[in-house]
């Protein structure tokens, strides 16, 4: 297992990577290029100087979260074709730079979505909370009415002016698209792609959908095993797997994860571990949380356990954490609490080698 850190380049992030390199026992970051949209290529300079910079801190530089999907892949438009040569290209630079493993995923519209993004716990620390009663009386298009006024409650961190344009004409597209579409749009794009990430031996990484379940009407695949199943099976390549993300399909309870570690795991389909912990507070209504087994309703322990079992050697890294010590930054991805949450798996990583050599 090989413990890494996002960071979001020294434009996007407030955290430095001088800072990610004194947390003990991690050695890489998942990189981004966050101004290159949807859609474009990733050139190679840029990868390049990425690159150098993460390697200057004793960093490694071999995970991508995330490289975009362009909107007209997700629908099958007439003009993906274009979309999807520019993303084989977008493999095979990376490839150059070594990179191994491309997390992304299949969510039209939304990404992740949360309904409120600084929720005080108790302590008076903050996380992120989804409450679907309040998404459902939202209108979509009100919300990001919302978003572009900078008012609480609500938002889409990480949209940009034309994609929130863009929006209400998206929002028709999606009308005829139903999940089985997006399973058919998926395997075309996947079968386009795999092919070359066998050549070039980078791993795709489907991120699940956050929070698994539709939202607003629009499907989203990537929500369970059944469907992470058929996911793999589109196109029968290790090179097509997953980024399991705790947090993301633990938010339904019927979502066994340490059994999904092993069902997957054993298949050589995981290639990313995301780990986060969150504690149920209704029916489709979640806190996240701090990463240990006693702050939620995950057992983090076993979850590290049963990657374990499976002599997981991927990559593996701490999800959102929570606002601590009065850190102000990205939602969820703070400095301090996601490197207690490091240092926590790594110290769980630890115990359970040793017991079981
Ligand atoms: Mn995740």
């Amino acid at each position: 297992m090989k413990m890494i850190f996002r960071w979001f380049g020294e434009h996007d992030d407030s955290i430095s990577l001088k800072e990610i390199a004194q947390i003990p026992q991690v050695e890489g970051i998942a990189g981004f290029l966050s101004d290159i949209p949807a859609g474009a290529v990733w050139p190679k300079q840029r990868i390049h100087k990425l690159k150098k910079r993460v390697n200057e801190h004793k960093l490694r530089l071999e995970v991508i979260e995330s490289v975009n999907i362009h909107e007209s892949i997700k629908l099958g438009s007439e003009n993906r074709d274009q979309y999807i040569e520019n993303y084989i290209q977008t493999i095979k630079n990376l490839s150059k730079f070594g990179i191994k493993v491309i997390c992304y995923n299949f969510m039209p519209v939304f990404d992740w979505l949360r309904s409120d993004l600084q929720e005080e716990l108790a302590d008076g620390s903050r996380v992120m909370s989804y409450d679907g009663k309040k998404v459902d009386r939202v209108n979509p298009l009100y919300l990001i009415e919302e978003y572009e006024e900078g008012a609480q409650g609500f938002s889409l961190p990480g949209w940009e002016p034309e994609r929130l344009n863009e929006l209400e004409n998206l929002l028709e597209k999606y009308k005829v698209v139903d999940e089985e579409q997006l399973f058919v749009n998926l395997k075309y794009f996947l079968q386009k792609i795999i092919p070359v990430c066998e050549q070039e031996n980078v791993k795709m990484a489907i991120h699940p959908a956050d929070p698994p379940w539709d939202v607003f009407g629009i499907p989203r695949i990537a929500v369970g095993k059944q469907n992470l199943q058929r996911i793999i099976n589109l196109v029968d390549s290790e090179y097509n797997g997953l980024t399991l993300c705790s947090g993301s399909l633990g938010a339904n309870p019927e979502n066994n994860i340490p059994e999904m570690i092993h069902y997957f795991g054993s298949r050589k389909r995981i290639h990313f571990a995301h780990i986060r912990n969150l504690k149920y507070t209704g029916p489709e209504k979640f806190v996240e949380t701090a990463h240990p087994s006693s702050e939620g309703d995950l057992d983090i322990y076993e979850i590290m356990k049963a990657y374990h079992d499976i002599d997981f050697q991927g990559y593996v890294r701490p999800d959102h954490g929570r606002m601590i010590w009065g850190e102000q930054g990205r939602p969820g991805y703070g400095l301090y609490d996601r490197a207690l949450g490091a240092a926590y798996l790594s110290g769980l990583w630890e115990a359970i080698c040793k017991n079981n050599k």
